[in-house]
C-alpha cells in the first residue's frame, strides 16, 4: 500500500490545505510561480481525505501587512523595528502600534505585500476548483488588523488560532500540509504543527514558493527537516 492511501485512511491524519487562493495563483495581487499547477492535484487529495481543514487568508482593508498602509514602502520591502523606533516609518499605523507589534514577531520585522486577500474580493475566494464542500474546518486567518498570520496554528505575535485543540480534541495527531506559499503559510503551519507535536508531511510537489527573500524556499525545507517533519513524496 502507498504512503498517500496509507495516510488518506488513517483517522488520526488530517490535510490542511492551506491559503490556496486566486490572489496567490498567478495573475492574483501576490502571485506565486506555478501555484496553478498544484490545484487539481489538491483537489484530488481532498477527495481522498476524510478531515481536511482549508486556511483563508482574509484581510481587511488597511491591514499591517499591505505596503499601502505605509508612507515610501513598495511591496516586498521590510518593515524592520529599528526603522520603526528610530521614527523613519509612517502610515495609518502610529509609531507605537508599530512597535507593539513588531516587538511581538519572529525577527521583529514583517515582509510588506501588496494588497492581498481582502475579505470579499475576487482574489480573496479559494480556488473554485477545489471541492470546499468536503473541508471539516475553514479557517480564517489575518483577521485582525494589527496582527498578520501565516501560521494556521498561531498569528505572528503568538495568538493561539485554537486549530492545535481542534484538531486534537477529535483525535488528530498528524498533518499533511499542501497550498501557498510553501515559504510561508505552509512552512509556519507546518512548523508550528511540529510544535504542537503533531506528525507533519510535507511533499513539495504540492506547493509552490515565494522564495523572497532569495534562498528562503531551502531554508524552509532545512527547518522543517531539522524539526522533524517528513519531507516526502507521496
Ligand atoms: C501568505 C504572504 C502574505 C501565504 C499570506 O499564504 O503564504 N504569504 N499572506
Ligand atoms: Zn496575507
Amino acid at each position: 500500500m502507498g504512503e498517500l492511501q496509507k495516510l488518506s485512511e488513517d483517522r488520526a491524519v488530517a490535510l490542511l490545505v492551506i491559503d490556496q487562493q486566486m490572489d496567490f495563483e498567478p495573475g492574483g495581487a501576490l502571485p506565486v510561480a506555478g501555484g496553478t499547477e498544484i490545484v487539481k492535484p489538491i483537489a484530488d487529495l481532498m477527495r481522498k481525505f476524510p478531515f481536511i481543514v482549508v486556511t483563508q487568508d482574509s484581510h481587511p482593508p488597511d491591514h499591517i501587512s499591505f505596503a499601502s498602509s505605509y508612507q515610501n514602502k513598495k511591496p516586498y520591502d521590510l518593515l524592520t523595528l529599528a526603522e520603526v523606533e528610530a521614527g523613519k516609518v509612517s502610515g495609518i499605523y502610529s509609531r507605537d502600534t508599530l512597535v507593539e507589534y513588531l516587538r511581538a514577531v519572529p525577527e521583529h520585522r514583517q515582509v510588506l505585500w501588496p494588497d492581498h486577500c481582502v475579505v470579499g474580493t475576487t482574489g480573496w475566494f479559494m480556488d473554485p476548483q477545489l471541492p470546499l464542500e468536503r473541508s471539516t474546518l475553514i479557517l480564517r486567518k489575518g483577521v485582525r488588523k494589527n496582527c498578520d498570520s501565516y501560521s494556521a496554528f498561531f498569528e505572528n505575535d503568538g495568538t493561539s488560532t485554537g486549530l492545535s485543540a481542534f484538531l486534537k480534541a477529535r483525535g488528530i495527531r498528524c498533518v499533511v500540509t499542501v497550498g501557498l506559499a510553501g515559504d510561508y503559510c505552509v512552512f509556519y503551519s507546518a512548523e508550528d504543527a511540529r510544535k504542537e507535536g503533531f506528525d507533519v508531511y510535507f511533499d513539495p510537489e504540492f506547493t509552490r514558493f515565494v522564495d523572497f527573500p532569495k534562498g528562503s524556499r531551502e531554508k524552509a525545507l532545512e527547518i522543517l527537516k531539522q524539526r522533524g517533519a517528513r519531507i516526502v513524496s507521496l
